[in-house]
């Protein structure tokens, strides 16, 4: 089997990218290690930029997150028994977020694929990405217990941080540099309407918390939580009392509870790869950087290294300008890092560090200076909303 682009994952990243590529008439196969109803199963991001939303668009698969999504005009930061709201929109000349679950983008782009008769193959075991120094690369796996091999122009590896494309990756080409956080979120969906109409996110002394939300009768909310913690460890009314503890009195006080439907434990981590090309291959989205999601930055970041794969590979077929793809890594790794410093310091600023009183005293002083300052609220604003992407020449 011969394709232009061999994609390896269909998470948002491979889904996007193979869409926005069709629409290019530039041809590719997604191979991936699950069954869609898996992909589909796992609750992860809620917020999109605008850039990511509007990527969603071009790639034809934005219609119902026009119709059912929710666009948030600020948000708010809870702290020492205050509420400051970050007016998005005001602070960044009109710029807002997009409210809808990766769930939903996933499936709107499955539809999307399959609609314009793209070929997925799901359920593809020892998946290997081959020969990607030279000018045949490959990538081959196994279906039903047959070898399949698809021979292709380039790779796009958007197989998430486990995958196997930045394994495959010869030790001496790559450097990664990674924190991991002392602390993880466990996240609960519900089927109750949302604490407030816009996100909070809390800082307290017992620790972080967020209410989030999918719609108008579904809401996500996570606390910070142990590494050791189990998800066994956490009944529902145990969630809902801590939840309660650590948020305003008032949105405590109206806090509707009700069995959750899904919940989870992630850790937080911060991980950069780079370069994000070694040959012929592209690393995309989580496989190349994580992120903890205090800054609600992992699928935007993964929507805009799609956004700069599409551009370069686009100028590369339509002018055969080879040299176009050498700015792909330099160009995503400078947007990278800073929503890497972003999320970091998002993450420093509103957990529970340490048991240290100056740490906590450093917090709120850097809360209440940032929320009431004009330029302190401006770098928050720009940050959540998306900075700019990267220009190709
Ligand atoms: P994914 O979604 O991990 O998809 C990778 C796909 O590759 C498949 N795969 C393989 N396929 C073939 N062969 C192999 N060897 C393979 N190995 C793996 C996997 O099965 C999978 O289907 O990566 P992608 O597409 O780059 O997308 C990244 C996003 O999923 C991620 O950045 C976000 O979910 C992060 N994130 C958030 N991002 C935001 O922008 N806003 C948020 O509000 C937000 N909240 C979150 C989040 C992530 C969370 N968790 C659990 C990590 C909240 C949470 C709790
Ligand atoms: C979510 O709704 O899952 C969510 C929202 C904002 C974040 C992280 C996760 O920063």
């Amino acid at each position: 089997m011969k394709t232009q682009v061999a994609i390896i994952g269909a998470g948002p990243s491979g889904l996007l990218l193979g869409q926005l590529l069709q629409r290019e008439g530039i041809s590719s196969v997604i191979v991936e290690a699950k069954s869609a109803e898996y992909v589909l199963g796992r609750i992860r991001a809620g917020v999109l930029e605008q850039g990511s939303a509007d990527l969603l668009r071009e790639a034809g698969a934005g219609e119902r997150m026009d119709r059912e999504g929710h666009v948030h005009e600020g948000f708010s930061l809870a702290f020492a028994g205050r509420r400051e709201r970050i007016d998005l929109k005001a602070l960044t000349g009109g710029k807002t977020v997009m409210v809808y679950g990766q769930t939903e983008v996933t499936r709107d782009l499955m539809a999307a694929r399959e609609a314009a008769g793209g070929v997925t193959f799901y359920e593809a075991r020892d998946v290997k990405p081959e020969g990607f120094y030279g000018d045949t690369p490959r990538v081959s796996f196994l279906k039903d217990g047959e070898r399949v091999d698809i021979e292709c122009d380039y790779i796009a590896g958007c197989d998430g941080f486990h995958g196997v494309c930045r394994q495959s990756v010869p030790r001496e080409a790559i450097t990664c540099f990674e924190r991991v956080y002392p602390f993880g979120w466990l996240g609960i969906l519900s089927r109750t309407p949302p604490a407030a109409p816009e996100l909070i996110y809390a800082s307290h002394e017992r620790g972080f918390a967020l209410c989030s939300m999918r719609s108008d009768t579904l809401s996500r909310y996570y606390v910070q939580c142990s590494l050791d913690d189990r998800v066994d460890d956490w009944s529902d009314d145990r969630f809902w009392d801590e939840l309660r503890r650590r948020l305003p009195e008032d949105v405590a006080a109206s806090l509707t509870t009700g069995p959750s439907i899904e919940k989870s434990i992630a850790p937080l981590r911060s991980f950069v790869a780079e370069p994000m090309k070694f040959g012929r291959m592209f690393l995309v989205g989580d496989a190349a950087h994580i992120v903890p999601p205090t800054g609600a930055k992992g699928l935007n970041l993964a929507a805009s290294d799609v956004r700069t794969l599409h551009r370069v590979l686009s100028i590369r077929y339509r002018e055969g300008r080879e040299d176009i793809l050498e700015q792909y890594s330099p160009a995503c790794l400078r947007r990278i890092w800073k929503a890497e410093r972003f999320s970091w310091w998002m993450t420093s600023l509103l957990h529970r560090l340490d048991d240290d009183p100056f740490s906590r005293r450093m917090q709120l002083a850097d809360l209440d200076y940032f929320t009431h300052s004009a330029a302190g609220r401006t770098t928050i604003a720009e940050n959540y909303v998306g900075l700019p992407y990267e220009p190709i020449a």
